[in-house]
C-alpha cells in the first residue's frame, strides 16, 4: 500500500516539475494563443471585435439574470421560511405576473438577437472583395489558390513544419509557435477585403482564424465563402477546427498580413519563381523533344 502512495507522490512531483518547466518555456505568441489564455483572442478585424463585444454583452446579461434569480430565490428561502412564521402569498392566475414573465424574457431575447443578427449578416457579406483566395482542405494540409485580385494565379500548399511534427511524435513540445509553424504561410495585404472560398478534397475540415473572427467548414463537393479585412500587419494563426482524421491536430493555418508595398513585392517574387519554373519545364520538354 505504502509503495503505491510513494509511486503516486513521485509521479505527482515529476508531472509538477514538467508543468513548471513547460510554463516557463513557452511565451505568448503574438497573433496566436497566449499562455493560460482565458479570454477570446484580440481580434484584428471589425467582425472579430464585434463578436467579442457580443460575447461580453451576452455574458453580462446572463450574469445579471443569474444574480437576480438566485438572489431572489435565496432571499425568499432564508427570510420567508415556515420556521420564521411566514405565510405564503397567493398570486395564482395573476394576469400581471404572467404578462411580466412572458414580456420581460422576450425583450431580453430581442435585445440579444438584434445585434447578433446584424453581425451575422455582416459576416456573410462577401461582396466586392479586393482579393479572392480559395482554401482547400486536404488530409492534412491546406491548399491556397489566388483566384482574383493582386496575385491572381499564385497557388501553393501549406503544410506543418516537419521538425515540429517530429517533436510531437517524440512527445517534446518546444517553441511558442509549436504545431502552428508552416512551410508556406498564406500571405495577404492589410486593410483589403479578402474573400475566402472554402472547400475540401477528402473529408470535412474547417478554416478557423480566431484573430479574424472567421470560421468556415470546408466541405468536399461544396463551396462556401467567408471574408476578412485585417486591420493590422503581423502573423496570425489558426487550426483546422473540424475533426478530420488522425493528423487533425497537424494542419495549422498561418496568415501573414503584409503592408500593401510588401505584399506587392511578395507577389512579384512569387510570379518570378513561377515563370522561372515554367521556363525550366519548357527547357526540359525541348530537351526531351530533341
Ligand atoms: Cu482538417
Amino acid at each position: 500500500m505504502k509503495s503505491i502512495f510513494n509511486r503516486l507522490a513521485a509521479s505527482l512531483v515529476v508531472s509538477g516539475a514538467w508543468l513548471a518547466t513547460a510554463a516557463h518555456a513557452v511565451q505568448d505568441l503574438p497573433g496566436g494563443p497566449g499562455v493560460n489564455q482565458l479570454n477570446l483572442t484580440t481580434g484584428v478585424t471589425k467582425i472579430a471585435q464585434e463578436q467579442s463585444d457580443l460575447h461580453w454583452m451576452v455574458m453580462i446579461i446572463c450574469a445579471v439574470i443569474f444574480v437576480g434569480v438566485f438572489g431572489a430565490m435565496f432571499y425568499s428561502i432564508l427570510n420567508h421560511r415556515k420556521s420564521k412564521g411566514a405565510k405564503s402569498a397567493n398570486f395564482h392566475e395573476s394576469t400581471v405576473v404572467e404578462i411580466t414573465w412572458t414580456v420581460v424574457p422576450f425583450l431580453i431575447v430581442i435585445a440579444m438577437a438584434a445585434p447578433a443578427t446584424k453581425v451575422i449578416v455582416a459576416q456573410k457579406d462577401t461582396t466586392n472583395p479586393d482579393l479572392t483566395i480559395k482554401a482547400t482542405g486536404y488530409q492534412w494540409k491546406w491548399g491556397y489558390d489566388y483566384l482574383a485580385g493582386e496575385g491572381e494565379g499564385i497557388g501553393f500548399v501549406s503544410t506543418l513544419d516537419s521538425a515540429q511534427r517530429e517533436l510531437s511524435s517524440a512527445g517534446t513540445p518546444k517553441g511558442d509557435d509549436y504545431l502552428l509553424k508552416v512551410d508556406n504561410p498564406l500571405v495577404v495585404p492589410v486593410n483589403k477585403k479578402v474573400r475566402m472560398i472554402i472547400t475540401a478534397n477528402d473529408v470535412i475540415h474547417s478554416w478557423f482564424v480566431p484573430a479574424f473572427g472567421v470560421k468556415q467548414d470546408a466541405i468536399p463537393g461544396f463551396v462556401r465563402d467567408t471574408w476578412f479585412r485585417a486591420e493590422k500587419t503581423g502573423d496570425f494563426y489558426g487550426q483546422c477546427a473540424e475533426l478530420c482524421g488522425k493528423e487533425h491536430a497537424y494542419m495549422p493555418i498561418h496568415v501573414k498580413v503584409l503592408s500593401g508595398e510588401d505584399y506587392a513585392k511578395w507577389v512579384h517574387g512569387q510570379q518570378q519563381k513561377k515563370s522561372a519554373q515554367a521556363g525550366q519545364s519548357s527547357q526540359a520538354v525541348a530537351q526531351l523533344a530533341q
